[in-house]
Formats: structure tokens, sequence, C-alpha cells
């Protein structure tokens, strides 16, 4: 699908894509910041920020917090099993929001500034708040995400999820559990995809690994936890 749509599938379900939710250049910057890795030369504790600078805050102080501010805390997690996940993941929330999945209890960072102002765009398209965002880092066409359904009870009945894909194009998948009919998106740079609705109860979701040649890929996937 290439133009804005909504799709209604059956048993209640609907699926928003939106390919063009975030301009070229916004997505460009957004990736270049969740990907970035902070320069060890460049951090400096806000203490000794202070202490140096005794209220002049230079350029290049003001870049090295940015930097700090900014990075995202990836990690490699594990499932049930000990295998490690292939992807690298990092989650973000309100205070005291936390998010179990497939096992594991993921810690919620405080939000970054620029989570937190993408955060605002995704609540005003999909019309609902969202308390967290799961950011999945796709290194390339073997990092990969299983079926699975988001419906863990903390997510509530019929929970809104939005989802921002940024840099490589990959498929993703959707298979409704009972008849195997599938839904396929090739989901893009600066793309939103909304799941709404019962999808959660009768559809899974993947995103398979490729034998293609492709470049890193990060999702970002809002949620509203209820605690
Ligand atoms: O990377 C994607 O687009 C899928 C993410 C996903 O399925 C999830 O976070 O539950």
């Amino acid at each position: 699908m290439t133009a804005d749509a909504t799709a209604h599938v059956e048993d209640g379900g609907s699926i928003i894509y939106m390919p063009a939710f975030l301009s070229r250049s916004e997505a460009d910057r957004l990736l270049a910041l969740l990907l970035h890795e902070p320069a060890s030369t460049t951090r400096q504790s806000p203490v000794a920020v202070a202490a140096s600078d005794s209220g002049k805050i230079s350029k290049r102080t003001r870049s090295a917090r940015r930097d700090v501010s900014d990075a995202i805390a990836w990690k490699q997690e594990h499932g049930r099993f000990g295998r490690p996940f292939p992807r690298l993941t990092a989650l973000y929330g309100d205070p005291g929001v936390c998010y179990t999945y497939s096992g594991t209890k993921y810690d919620c960072l405080p939000w970054t500034p620029e989570l937190a102002l993408i955060r605002r765009r995704v609540e005003e398209a999909a019309k609902a708040p969202m308390n967290s965002v799961l950011l999945n880092r796709y290194r390339d066409g073997q990092d990969s995400m299983g079926f699975h359904a988001d419906d863990e009870p903390e997510l509530g009945k019929n929970p809104i999820l939005p989802s921002i894909s940024l840099g490589a194009e990959r498929r993703f998948v959707l298979r409704h559990t009972r008849s195997g009919r599938r839904l396929e998106y090739v989901l893009g740079h600066g793309s939103l995809l909304i799941m709404a609705g019962t999808l959660q109860h009768f559809w899974q979701h993947a995103l398979p690994k490729t034998k293609d040649e492709v470049g890193e890929r990060v999702n970002l996937t809002f949620r509203r936890i209820h605690s």
C-alpha cells in the first residue's frame, strides 16, 4: 500500500498505514539521533559541567549534553530460554511504567527530548495517549521479530498500537490465527502504522528475516500500559 490507507479486517480489527507520516528530513534526523553512539570524550556529568562552566554554557558543552540525553540505551535482551533476541531493544516511558514481553521484564528509561516530541505527534495521529515506547533495532536482514500478538493484559483489551519505522524497508506480515489469511505491508522510512480495535485478538504480526542486503531499521512501537 502506498497512500494513507485504513484497512478494516474481519473480527473488528483495523490497520492504518501512513507512508509519509514524517518528512524525509525529519525521518533522517530522527534515525541519526537514535543510532548515534555518544563519543566517550564528549560525555560530561551535569555536575562537572556546572562546576567548570559556572553558569556559562559553551557550544561544546551544550552538544555534549545533547549527546548524552539523546543517546539510546540499546540492549541485547534474552528470551525465556536464554536465547538472545535477534535485534536490539530499548524501552522508554513515564515513571513507574514497565512492560513484560516474551518473558522479559523491560525497565523503562525516562523519555529523551526527541522521543518525547515524537510521542506527541503520534498521540495526535492515533488520538490516544501513550505512556511508553518500545524501540527495536534490526541491524541487518538477519534481525527479525517472530509472529506474536501484543495481547499482554497490561496493554488493555483492545490496544491502540502506533508504530513508526525508520531506515531500511522491511516486510511486516499479519496472519489471521484461525483462517491463516495474510496481509503484508512494506514499512518505509518515516511511515506510521497503527493497529487498533480487536486486531490483537485474532491476528499475529511478524517482521521476517530477509536474505536481501538491507541496512539498519529502527521501529518505535508506542503503547499505553495500564498498571
Ligand atoms: O518492527 C516492527 O515493525 C514490529 C515491532 C513489533 O511487532 C512489536 O514491537 O511488537
